[in-house]
């Protein structure tokens, strides 16, 4: 368990792994993992009124605006309250940066440099089980009974913006809009980058990181 409350932001390319990296960080340390990409797709399950809003955005790939994805993220941040957590899709432009550093103090941004052919590979085996937001992939993390959630046992399905030609443009979209939010973080001098193209081989330095960080 963190001994003092961590904030950090984790960013990344789709399909880099920040779903997976955050379930491990706070599986080892006791962290909330807030994903707003899990939120959107909880409320698109449900058919609320959020639900309705981001659906369409993020079958083309978009961003769902501003306004409906700040006040959600930092009601998330305060139901939290006061325990460590890695916040894994937000913030993806600069606007949201300001928005949450106005009201939270980050400790760390962690960013993860995968190169993309790898991630359409990875992309292309990804199943989700979306009422949880537990990830599996084909040949890496298979669940044990196939097509089906290990806790659960509910069927897995195939996210809508996986499709390769939605890929294609979230990865442009992030190199666009998220390169500037590095640099922005940068200048904070809080990010820390790992780069690799696996998990297996980025989790070790992740955890020496971390740990300094902790016990620092
Ligand atoms: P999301 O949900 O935030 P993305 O595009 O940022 O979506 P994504 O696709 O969820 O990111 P990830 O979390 O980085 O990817 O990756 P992951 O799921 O952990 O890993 C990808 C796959 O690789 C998994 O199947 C995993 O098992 C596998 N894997 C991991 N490591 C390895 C490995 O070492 N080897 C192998 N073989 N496989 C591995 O956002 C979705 C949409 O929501 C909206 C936008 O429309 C966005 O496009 N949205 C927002 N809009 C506005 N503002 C925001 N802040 C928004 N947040 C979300
Ligand atoms: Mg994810």
């Amino acid at each position: 368990m963190y001994t003092k409350i961590f904030r950090a932001v984790i960013i990344g390319a789709p399909g880099s792994g920040k779903g997976t990296i955050s379930t491990l960080i706070c599986k080892n340390h006791g962290c909330v993992h807030i994903s707003t990409g899990d939120i959107l797709r909880q409320n698109i399950m449900k058919n609320t009124d959020l639900g309705k809003k981001a659906k369409q955005y993020i079958a083309e790939g978009q961003l769902v605006p501003d306004s409906i994805v700040t006040k959600t993220t930092l009601a998330r941040i305060t139901e939290v309250g006061n325990r460590s957590y890695i916040l894994d899709g937000f913030p993806r432009n600069i606007a949201q940066a300001e928005a949450l550093a106005a009201r939270e103090q980050i400790d760390a941004v962690i960013t993860l440099d995968i190169p993309h052919d790898v991630i359409i590979d990875r992309v292309r085996n990804r199943w989700i089980h979306a009422p949880s937001g537990r990830v599996y992939n084909i040949g890496f993390q298979d669940p044990k009974v196939p097509g089906r959630d290990d806790v659960t046992g509910e069927p897995l399905t195939q996210r809508e913006d996986d499709k390769p030609e939605v890929v294609a443009k979230r990865l442009q979209l992030y190199d666009e809009l998220m390169n500037p939010v590095i640099d922005w973080y940068e200048k904070k001098g809080l990010v820390a980058t790992f780069k690799g193209k696996q998990t297996k081989e980025i989790w070790p330095r992740m955890e020496l990181y971390l740990n300094d960080r902790i016990n620092a």
